[in-house]
């Protein structure tokens, strides 16, 4: 794998946030700042991940298809200290204050344009679902990247059991509202709460997974507890987190990101190496736990799986197909 030396165009990560959005260019040099001494921090500090959860009940056999995913794997104490969660704060150590989420008897609402509006427990539904791991890839917007070895199941195998009528043309995803535990949603000026969307062929696709474990455990509160999405082949923003809600709809969702700033997070994101965010190259992204640089790749690697989605749409859309 050839490894690329750090471009001077390469922003710090704390630069390249969505969050400097709102930051004129005096903050955003005091953020680069802190970004530097967050860095430096010793590494004990990678022990704290907060509780432990319990290992995922075996028997638990890995999808063959996804086993290795062409990249060592992300130390679990790397990848659990080093997140996207701004309900939690709009910083990557979040993994403390996440773990104020209470993901007991948690539910999930489906409605919508299906045949019967329904609320299943994660448990239940877990139950009903074909529970497996794949070793996926994880490209974040703001060129940091991870390989996570995440526990779930099919999307499109949840898409079958909501039963959703002809007229649904895309799935509308909600994350949890609750300012007094996440104090991240106190930040009034966040469109809260996170939304994220995809179309029904996009679900429908084998990629598309549901995710309720990762490390052979039941997920952790940074990851997303108690179910998430994994897009692996779009920006890491479109794959929400402690999800509440899916809405078959006719109607193409407004994404939490889009709604802040649709010249930059549009709708489709799909990992494209050749077009830069308006604020820094996309050519090459940094493994966390390593100070490589290594080449993005289209789709994130999964073009095979998923570029005929997309089929014509560039044409029609422009660069909006991959921001
Ligand atoms: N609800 C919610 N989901 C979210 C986010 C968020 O802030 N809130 N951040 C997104 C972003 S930008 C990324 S890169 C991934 C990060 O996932 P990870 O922390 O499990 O690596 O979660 C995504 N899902
Ligand atoms: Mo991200």
């Amino acid at each position: 794998m050839p490894i690329i030396r750090r471009p001077d165009w390469a922003l710090p990560e704390s630069a390249a946030t969505p969050e400097s959005v709102w930051l004129d260019r005096r903050a955003l040099l005091a953020g680069m700042g802190l970004g530097a001494a967050a860095a430096a921090l010793p590494a004990g500090r990678a022990q704290a991940m907060g509780p432990t959860p319990p290992d995922w009940p075996a028997p638990l056999a890995t999808n063959p298809a996804f086993a290795d995913a062409g990249r060592p794997r992300t130390a679990e104490e790397v990848a659990a200290t080093y997140n996207n969660f701004y309900e939690f704060g709009s910083h990557k150590q979040i993994y403390d204050a996440a773990q104020r989420l209470e993901t007991a008897g948690w539910t999930v609402t489906v409605d919508g344009l299906v045949e019967e509006t329904f609320e299943i427990g994660t448990d239940d539904l877990i139950a009903a679902m074909p529970v497996e791991e794949r070793v996926y890839r994880l490209r974040c917007v703001e060129a940091w990247a991870a390989v996570i070895p995440w526990v779930g199941f099919p999307l499109s195998a949840l898409v079958e059991k909501a039963r959703p009528l002809s007229a649904a043309k895309y799935l509308r995803f909600e994350t949890f509202q609750n300012p007094d535990v996440a104090r991240g949603q106190r930040q009034f000026w966040y469109p809260w709460p996170y939304v994220e969307g995809v179309t029904i062929e996009e679900a429908a696709n084998d990629l598309s997974f549901m995710v309720v474990g990762a490390y052979g455990r039941v997920l952790r509160n940074q990851f997303g507890a108690p179910i998430r999405l994994a897009l692996p082949w779009k920006y890491g923003f479109k794959s929400i987190k402690s999800i509440t809600r899916i809405t078959f709809t006719d109607e193409r969702p407004v994404s939490f990101w889009e709604e802040l700033q649709s010249a930059e997070y549009g709708f489709w994101a799909n990992v494209n190496p050749d077009v830069d965010h308006p604020r820094w190259s996309q050519a090459t992204e940094r493994m966390l736990g390593t100070d490589e640089r290594l080449p993005t790749m289209l789709f994130n690697g999964y073009g095979e799986q998923v570029a005929h989605l997309y089929d014509g749409l560039e044409a029609r859309e422009g660069d909006r197909v991959w921001r």
